[in-house]
């Protein structure tokens, strides 16, 4: 494990496989890694490749993860059945934060973390994403939108709170909701600038606590879909999972897919906006540490 932090941003690649449909996802990956060159640091898209965790893929791997119809989306859980079967794979958040770690990069942008799934009929769900027990355990600063309201929001955060994960809001008191700049619920601390994010990084460092930090940046207001307009459509998508009995990794992806399809381009360019916006964030972070 190497303790290096050079100025470089780790991108993900799930978002990439199964976030985003094609040809906007390449576009998008290749747009997120020219905002961070611009602003000053060195994109590191990761991703899986036969087998070969890679923090830094070339313009051909991307293409490859963008189009191949058989990668697979790779959790925690997924990585030993990856590398034994030598398999094309993207990156969630959780497996992103673990290689990025590993290759000395503090800084990680992406749209929305994955969380504390909604129950059904207002019963607790068991459906939480690794990606939460990632930032408990795995020292890397998230840049994202906050959490798309596919999720049970207060739940995801009672959860970052039980283990530690200090959540700010970058130029706001609210926890973002990804397609809205709000969503009722207070972040832990406001960060007006990337110098304040790089001290509390640091002093969490010195504390010698473990984990990550989740730096939530709501989409810039003219790409906003206000709550009330974009809440029933997600409605629908998580019912409809339901009904279909959806479970496990197939969850997240369905309702991506779902609502996209839903509200089609404007939900779209929304999801591209915050993406870009969080890319030039995170090079500002990772320029500051
Ligand atoms: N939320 C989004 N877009 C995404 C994801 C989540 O708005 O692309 C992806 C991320 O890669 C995230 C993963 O880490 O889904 C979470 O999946 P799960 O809920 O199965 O842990
Ligand atoms: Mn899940």
């Amino acid at each position: 494990m190497t303790q290096k932090t050079s100025p470089s941003v780790a991108l993900e690649s799930t978002v990439i496989s199964h976030g985003l449909p094609y040809p906007r996802n390449l576009e998008l990956a290749r747009e997120m890694e020219e905002i961070v060159r611009r602003g000053g640091a060195e994109p590191r898209t990761i991703g899986i490749l036969n087998g070969e965790l890679i923090a830094g893929l070339s313009a051909a791997q991307i293409e490859h993860l963008a189009t191949a119809k058989d990668v697979r989306k790779v959790s925690r859980r997924d990585l030993p059945i990856v590398v034994a079967k030598k398999l094309d794979g993207a990156t969630t958040v959780a497996t992103t934060m673990w290689i990025a770690e590993r290759a000395g990069i503090a800084v990680f942008a992406t749209g929305g973390i994955g969380g504390v799934h909604r129950g059904v009929g207002g019963a607790a769900s068991v459906d939480v994403s690794a990606d939460l027990q990632e930032l408990a355990q795995t020292p890397v600063i998230v840049v994202c939108a906050g959490a798309k309201a596919i999720l049970d929001l207060p739940a995801t955060l009672e959860y970052l709170e039980t283990f530690g994960v200090t959540v700010v809001g970058y130029g706001t008191d609210e926890f973002p909701a990804f397609y809205s700049r709000s969503s009722g619920l207070p972040v832990d601390v406001r960060c007006d600038s990337a110098a304040d994010v790089a001290d509390l990084w640091r002093a969490k460092r010195q504390l010698g606590l473990p984990g990550g930090i989740l730096v939530t940046v709501p989409v810039p207001e003219d790409a906003e879909i206000p709550a009330h307009e974009i809440e029933p459509v997600i409605e629908q998508a998580v019912n409809e999972a339901d009904a279909q009995g959806l479970r496990s990794a197939q969850v997240t992806p369905f309702l991506l897919s779902r609502i996209a399809e839903l509200s089609g381009e404007r939900s779209l360019n929304t999801n591209l906006a915050l993406l870009k916006n969080n890319a030039r964030v995170a090079a500002e972070i990772a320029l500051a540490l």
